[in-house]
C-alpha cells in the first residue's frame, strides 16, 4: 500500500487540516507528530527511502530509541498539508541512543522536521512511559482564545484548570488531571522542551503563555478533541470576561465532586479549593 493511503497517514492529514480549519495555524504556525506502531513501521518499511545522514535532535530521548515518527516539516504551512503532504510531512527514524534522527520519507522539496522537535520528542518520551505506550500523538497549535487568556489569567496551573473547568461541565470529564502552564519562553529549543515535558508527567495539556498549547493523546481523535475542548472553554471564558468583570453564578466545588461519581473520574483536591470570592475571575 502507498504511504499516503495508509490509515495513520490519512488520520494525520485530516487532523492537521481540521486544526487549520479552526484557525489555529496561521502561516507556518503549529506542529504535529505521531509515533508509529510496530505494525505500521513494518507496513511503511518497503516504501521508505534509503537512509540519509543522522542529524542531532538537540536533546536526548533514550526512551524512544529506534522509534519512527511522522512529523510536520519546519516552515511548512498546515494550510498546504492536505494538498501536498509529501512536501510538508516527513517520516523520521531515531538512532539506538535516542540522540539523532534521519529522514526516511517526505519533505520531497527539502527541509527538516518541525522546529519544535525537541519538545515533541521529550513529550513523547514522557507519555510513552506514563501511559504505558498508549499515547502516540503530540500536537502544538496557536489557539487564539487560550493565548488571549494568557495575558489576563495568572500563569498558575490551579487557576487555569479551575477557570477552564468552570466554563463547561464536560471539561473536568475530558481533562480531569487539569492543565499545566509554562510562562513565556523562547520556543524551539531544549529549555522549553524540558519545561513542557515536566508538565506532561502529570497533565495531557500544557499551555505556552503568549504562544499556544501542546496536547498529548492516544490517537488523533482524542488529541484533537482535547485541544478543541480546552480552546472552546477558553473561548467561553473570553466571552464571559468581555461581558462582565464578575461571574454571577458558576459550578461550585461540590458540583465538581458530584461529577466524580457520575463519570467515574477523580479530580485532584488542589483544583477544588474554596475561593475567597466565587464571583471573581482568575483569583484563588
Ligand atoms: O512555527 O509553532 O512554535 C512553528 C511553531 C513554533
Ligand atoms: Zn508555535
Amino acid at each position: 500500500m502507498r504511504i499516503l493511503e495508509m490509515k495513520f497517514v490519512k488520520g494525520f492529514i485530516k487532523m492537521a487540516d481540521d486544526g487549520y480549519q479552526q484557525g489555529w495555524h496561521e502561516r507556518n504556525g503549529g506542529n504535529l507528530s505521531y509515533r508509529l506502531k510496530p505494525s505500521e513501521v513494518e507496513d511503511v518499511m518497503p516504501r521508505l527511502n534509503s537512509p540519509g545522514e543522522w542529524v542531532p535532535i538537540g536533546t536526548s530521548v533514550p526512551g524512544l530509541a529506534n522509534e519512527f515518527f511522522m512529523v510536520t516539516g519546519s516552515g511548512k504551512y498546515f494550510r498546504n498539508i492536505i494538498v501536498d503532504p509529501e512536501v510538508c510531512l516527513a517520516i523520521i527514524e531515531l538512532d539506538d541512543a535516542g540522540e539523532n534522527y534521519r529522514i526516511r520519507w517526505g519533505l520531497v522539496e527539502g527541509g527538516v522536521p518541525t522546529s519544535e522537535l525537541p519538545t515533541h520528542l521529550m513529550n513523547h518520551e514522557v507519555k510513552k512511559r506514563t501511559s504505558e505506550g498508549r499515547h502516540r500523538v503530540i500536537y502544538h497549535a496557536h489557539t487564539t482564545n487560550t493565548i488571549a487568556l494568557s495575558f489576563v489569567l495568572p500563569l498558575n496551573d490551579e487557576i487555569w484548570t479551575r477557570e477552564l473547568w468552570e466554563m463547561a461541565t464536560e471539561c473536568p470529564v475530558v481533562f480531569p488531571e487539569g492543565v499545566g502552564v509554562v510562562g513565556w519562553m523562547v520556543p524551539g529549543g531544549r529549555d522549553i522542551a524540558v519545561a513542557t515535558s515536566k508538565l506532561m508527567e502529570q497533565y495531557n495539556v500544557a499551555i505556552w503563555a503568549h504562544h499556544g498549547m501542546f496536547c498529548s493523546g492516544e490517537d488523533f481523535d482524542l488529541t484533537f478533541g482535547l485541544m478543541h475542548t480546552v480552546e472552546k472553554s477558553a473561548a467561553i471564558l473570553v466571552k464571559v470576561l468581555s461581558m462582565s468583570p464578575i461571574k454571577h453564578q458558576t459550578i461550585m466545588p461540590e458540583g465538581f465532586r458530584k461529577l466524580e461519581g457520575q463519570f467515574n473520574i477523580s479530580l485532584p483536591e488542589r483544583f477544588l479549593y474554596e475561593k475567597t470570592d466565587p464571583q471573581a475571575i482568575g483569583k484563588k
